[in-house]
Order: structure tokens, then C-alpha cells, then sequence
């Protein structure tokens, strides 16, 4: 997602950064570039022009002009304004202490993640440590509990469903039976239509009443775009809503919902949901989407769900051991499995700056990694200590022991030299960025 957006904006700055001095003419043409962008991007027409607007007297101004170095204040703004046009300052949900029940109201349209974000969102809050308990509020798809219960299993938390009719009496029961049993968030699914009608309305103003929820999260399809921004609208007036989750993320749809959707309504967006897996939840940072956007990798993501992986210490030996290139086969099989803790393996890579957009997804299937790992165990730890020592006869013992071919072999050591390359760029550019913005990310 995103993509498109984001090769203009890095062919912009690319064009514009390497200039040691820039004209009024030289900002309006790469606005004018950055604003056709936006617009095929979907986003929001008075979004666009009250950005391109804001952005070009600020950069026509004498100060960016006449400063030593134009080209990075010009990108220093358009950086400043697509974080603020994204929220400023990441929102997390307003939840009460762990002593009573907080209660967050899902709602949105038929298809839009609503079962899948509660189970989602579970898992998120249960690994902060809270009791968390599901409410199965969706009672007009006969199948709604049935997918909720598996899920519920599936992340280890409790579920409230009952075979009754109305919603309210299952959200009531819901709130009783977290104050009996201890459960300090109750997470309530509701039914979806496909389109805002009445008496859905009705029957969730008669939940919200029920239960009081410290959050009343929109979970709103990316892939929706511009119609996404009117149902926010839409539920915003009748239920009031304190945040949204832009679901589908993942997709390759233009985006401009996601760009639109703060200006507009005002509402935050608080999570974003990238894949279909229970895993597939991440806070919204709207810095972090910005530098996505900008064409900039969102190294700080990256490094953050790295570190759910390594402690500090490992980190830090293994950026030195790239730039150094004693990254070893050993350290591969080590990253291998890292990699395959980490679940999905595109979602992280393509936090990379200069990768948004060229991961192959067929390429990093776990597959294959499988097959690597294999590899890698056949053999010995001193031809995993230095590659260079795998020749021929030792590559065939290998392929035999490990069940794949030679030519499996090859391809694996090929790749191996490749990412090595690449990894070292990367841990490069890490600080070329920093350095770009005065230390950020
Ligand atoms: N790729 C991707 N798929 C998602 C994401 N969130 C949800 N989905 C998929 O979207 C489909 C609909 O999700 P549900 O959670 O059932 O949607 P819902 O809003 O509960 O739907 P109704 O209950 O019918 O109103 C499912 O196939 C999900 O796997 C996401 O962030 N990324
Ligand atoms: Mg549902």
C-alpha cells in the first residue's frame, strides 16, 4: 500500500536534494509532482490542496531558499506536514487500570476486519498483561460466534455467547461475568451491514449504552478509500468514535483513505491491520507511516519488532559483525530462525528502505526457509563459520544430507552472499537517515 505515492515522493526528493541551490520554480514543479501523486493516490481533494498549499509558502519562504542546504529543508517540510496530516503524535487506546472493566465497542461495515481485529486486539492487550474477555455481540450471521469462539482459542482468551436474540442481553451478561471472574477488558464484536442503516445504528447505541466503552473504535477497510472517511462520518454521529483501525492495510490499494481520514474526521488512527493472521495488529505511528510514505523504510518498526526477537546486545553484535562482513552462514541460520519467530517476513522487509514495494512475496515463503534451515544443519559448524571453505564435493555431501539438491546448495550460498550486500547497506543508511534528520528515527 502506499507505493505509488511513495516513488514519486522519493524520485522528488532524489531530484530535488542533489541541487545546491533551489529556484520558487524548482519547489512549485516538485509540488506540483507531489500533488498529482496525492490525487491518484485517492486522497482527499481539500487534503491535497490545503497540503500542497501549506508546504509551498513555507518552502518558498527565504529561509529554506537562501539555507545552506534547501533541498533537505524542502524535504524537512513536506516530511513535518505528512506527519501531522497523519495525526502528529501516535494515540494508543484510552484504557482504565486493571482493577475494572474497560470496555472497547468494535464497530464498522459487513467485511471490514471487525471479528478479526477483536481477536487481533486481544491478543495485543492480553500480551500487556490484561484479562481480556470477547463478547460475541454479532448475532445476525448465524456463523459471527462460531468464527469469534475459534479465535478466542486460538489466542487463549475467554468468550462470552449465548443463544439468545438480542445483542444488549449478551453485552450485559458480558460485563456481569467480567466483574465475577476478574476480566479487566471486555472486547465486543457487533454486527456488520453493508450499508449504515438504522437499525444497526440503533441496536449499537443500545450496546454503547449498556456498557459504557472507554473506546468506540471504527474498524474501517483501507481498501474502501474515500467511502472510508463518510462511514467514520456516519458512525461518528450516531455512536461517537473515539479512534479507528484501518484494516487491510496489507493491500495494495492507493491509500488515500489512511491519508484523508484524520484531517477530515479528526479521528485517530490508532492500529493499523496488516495481514490476515491474529499477529497482524500494529500500533498506528503516524512518523514512522510518514518516513514509509516518503520512501524513507520505516526503520523504527523494524527495529522495535526485531527487538521482540533480540536483546540490545545481540543486535548490536550482529550490525557490527555486517558492516565488518564476518556475518557468518552460522549467523544466517540464526536470522533464519529469528525470521521465522518473527511471522511474516514481508512485512518486516518491506519496512526497508528502498524494499517497500520490491518484495516478492512468492520469493520469502517460509518454505523455502524451511529448506534452508535444512541446509544450513547439514553442515558442519566450520563450513558455517566460513562459506568459502563449500566446495564442490563437500556442496553434493551437503545437498545429500539435507535431502535438497546441489543446485539448491548454489542457490542458497548465492543468496547468502546477497543478503549479506544488502544487510550492510541497510545498516549504512540507518545512520545516513539519522543524520538527515537530526537524529530521527
Ligand atoms: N489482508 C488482511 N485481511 C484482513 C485484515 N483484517 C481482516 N481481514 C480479512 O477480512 C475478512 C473479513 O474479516 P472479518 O473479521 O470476518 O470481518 P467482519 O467485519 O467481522 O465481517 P462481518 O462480521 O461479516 O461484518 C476476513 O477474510 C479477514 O481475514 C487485514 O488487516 N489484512
Ligand atoms: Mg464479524
Amino acid at each position: 500500500m502506499l507505493e505509488k505515492i511513495s516513488e514519486t515522493f522519493t524520485d522528488v526528493f532524489r531530484s530535488i536534494s542533489g541541487k545546491a541551490s533551489i529556484s520558487e520554480k524548482n519547489v512549485e514543479d516538485a509540488l506540483e509532482r507531489i500533488k498529482i501523486a496525492l490525487l491518484e493516490a485517492d486522497v482527499n481533494v481539500r487534503v491535497v490542496r490545503r497540503f500542497i498549499n501549506g508546504a509551498l509558502e513555507e518552502a518558498k519562504g527565504e529561509k529554506v531558499l537562501r539555507s545552506v542546504t534547501p533541498g533537505q529543508q524542502f524535504v524537512k517540510i513536506v516530511y513535518d506536514r505528512m506527519v501531522a496530516l497523519l495525526g502528529d503524535e501516535r494515540q494508543d487506546l484510552a484504557l482504565k487500570g486493571t482493577d475494572t472493566q474497560s470496555v472497547i465497542l468494535l464497530l464498522g461495515l459487513q467485511g471490514s476486519g471487525k471479528t478479526t481485529t477483536a481477536a487481533k486486539l486481544a491478543s495485543l492487550l492480553k500480551k500487556r498483561g490484561r484479562k481480556v474477555l470477547l463478547a460475541a455481540c454479532d448475532l445476525v450471521r448465524p456463523a459471527a460466534a462460531e468464527q469469534l469462539a475459534v479465535l478466542a482459542t486460538q489466542v487463549g482468551v475467554d468468550i462470552s455467547r449465548e443463544d439468545v436474540r438480542d445483542p444488549v442481553l449478551v453485552a450485559r451478561n458480558a460485563l456481569a461475568r467480567a466483574r465475577r471472574e476478574g476480566h479487566d477488558l471486555i472486547i465486543v464484536d457487533t454486527a456488520g451491514r453493508l450499508q449504515i442503516d438504522e437499525p444497526l445504528m440503533q441496536e449499537l447505541a443500545r450496546i454503547r449504552d449498556a456498557l459504557s466503552p472507554v473506546e468506540s473504535l471504527l474498524v474501517a477497510d483501507a481498501m474502501t478509500g474515500q467511502s472510508a472517511v463518510d462511514i467514520a462520518k456516519a458512525f461518528d454521529e450516531k455512536i461517537g468514535v473515539t479512534g479507528v483501525i484501518l484494516t487491510k492495510f496489507d493491500s495494495d490499494t492507493r491509500g488515500g483513505a489512511a491519508l484523508s481520514l484524520k484531517s477530515i474526521t479528526g479521528k485517530a488512527i490508532k492500529f493499523i491491520g496488516v495481514s490476515e493472521r491474529i499477529d497482524g495488529l500494529e500500533p498506528f505511528y503516524p512518523d514512522r507511516i510518514a518516513n514509509r510514505i516518503l520512501g524513507m523504510g520505516d526503520i523504527v518498526s523494524l527495529v522495535e519488532k526485531a527487538q521482540e526477537v533480540y536483546d540490545q546486545k545481540e543486535a548490536a553484535e550482529l550490525e557490527r559483525k555486517i558492516s565488518q562482513e564476518t556475518f557468518t552462514l552460522e549467523d544466517y541460520l540464526d536470522q533464519i530462525r529469528k525470521v521465522k519467530k518473527m511471522g511474516s517476513v514481508k512485512s518486516m522487509l518491506e519496512m526497508i528502505p528502498g524494499l517497500a514495494g520490491q518484495v516478492d512475496e512468492d520469493r520469502i515463503d517460509l518454505q523455502e526457509m524451511k529448506y534452508e534451515e535444512a541446509i544450513l544443519l547439514s553442515m558442519t559448524k566450520k563450513e558455517r563459520q566460513n562459506h568459502l571453505i563449500v566446495g564442490p564435493s563437500r556442496r553434493s555431501r551437503i545437498a545429500r544430507g539435507s535431502g535438497t539438491s546441489v543446485a539448491e546448495v548454489n542457490r542458497l550460498l548465492k543468496k547468502f552472499e546477497k543478503s549479506r550486500t544488502m544487510m550492510k547497506k541497510m545498516v549504512k543508511n540507518k545512520g545516513a537517515m539519522a543524520k538527515m534528520f537530526g537524529g530521527k528515527p
